[in-house]
């Protein structure tokens, strides 16, 4: 009986930035456990690294990836990589739970059978933040990439088509969800520092899932 009431306020609060992303806010909640032990399993075979930009800076955000692709980093740029260099190794499969909840999350944005073939995860402690940039190094524009945020809220730049166009910033708390696709596809966004902070379920840091179409 309680349960009934309360379960409209569930109900995910959509919001479209732009026409191709949607914000599904609390869309992960229900999950949010099994995600975090799946992410677990993934940074135990692929550990969290600081790549190094083309520039020869350390990014201040930690990463790591699952699925077929990982995103990689050398003198020569950045790629996407069936192995990972710091083991040789084969990323480790995309969890089950990942795949379900990006393809769920894709078509409620109207992207039907949107398979994922890699899962690049952002680890953010206070401080880390991640400057203004693109992401066209997958293969497909025609599908999204599905982002979900876990721990600590951030603050998302969202722009456009161009560096220069002005931006607007959207916070991401635990458990929501982005899809991005159609035109906002190739705009460019970021990630203001994190702020100080700790979560019940992470302490004093925030883990971004990006499921992508790389291959
Ligand atoms: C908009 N990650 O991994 S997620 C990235 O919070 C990345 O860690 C940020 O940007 C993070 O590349 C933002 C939201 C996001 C991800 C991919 C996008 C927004 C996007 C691709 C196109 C447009
Ligand atoms: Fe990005």
């Amino acid at each position: 009986m309680t349960e009934d009431l309360f379960e409209d306020q569930r109900l995910p609060w959509q919001e479209a930035l732009c026409p191709g992303a949607l914000v599904l806010r609390g869309y992960a909640l229900p999950h949010d456990a099994a995600l975090l032990a799946a992410l677990d399993t993934v940074a135990a075979a692929a550990p969290f690294r600081h790549m190094v930009t083309p520039g020869g800076y350390h990014m201040s955000v930690a990463t790591t990836s699952c699925g077929s692709y990982g995103w990689v980093s050398d003198h020569t740029g950045y790629r996407y990589d069936r192995l990972d260099p710091a083991t040789g190794t084969p990323w480790p499969p995309l969890p089950p739970v990942f795949i379900q909840l990006a393809q769920d999350a894709a078509a409620s944005a109207g992207f039907e059978g949107f398979v994922p073939d890699a899962g690049l995860i952002n680890r953010y402690v206070p401080g880390a933040r991640l400057s203004l940039h693109q992401d066209r190094d997958e293969h497909d524009f025609g599908a999204p990439i599905v982002s979900v945020s876990l721990g600590l809220p951030a603050v998302f730049l969202f722009g456009g088509p161009r560096r220069t166009d002005k931006t607007v910033r959207v916070p991401l708390v635990h458990g929501d969800v982005v899809v991005w696709g159609g035109p906002a596809r190739l705009y460019y966004h970021g990630v203001l520092p994190l702020k100080d902070g700790c979560h019940p379920l992470l302490g004093e840091q925030r883990i971004n899932l990006t499921f992508r179409k790389a291959g």
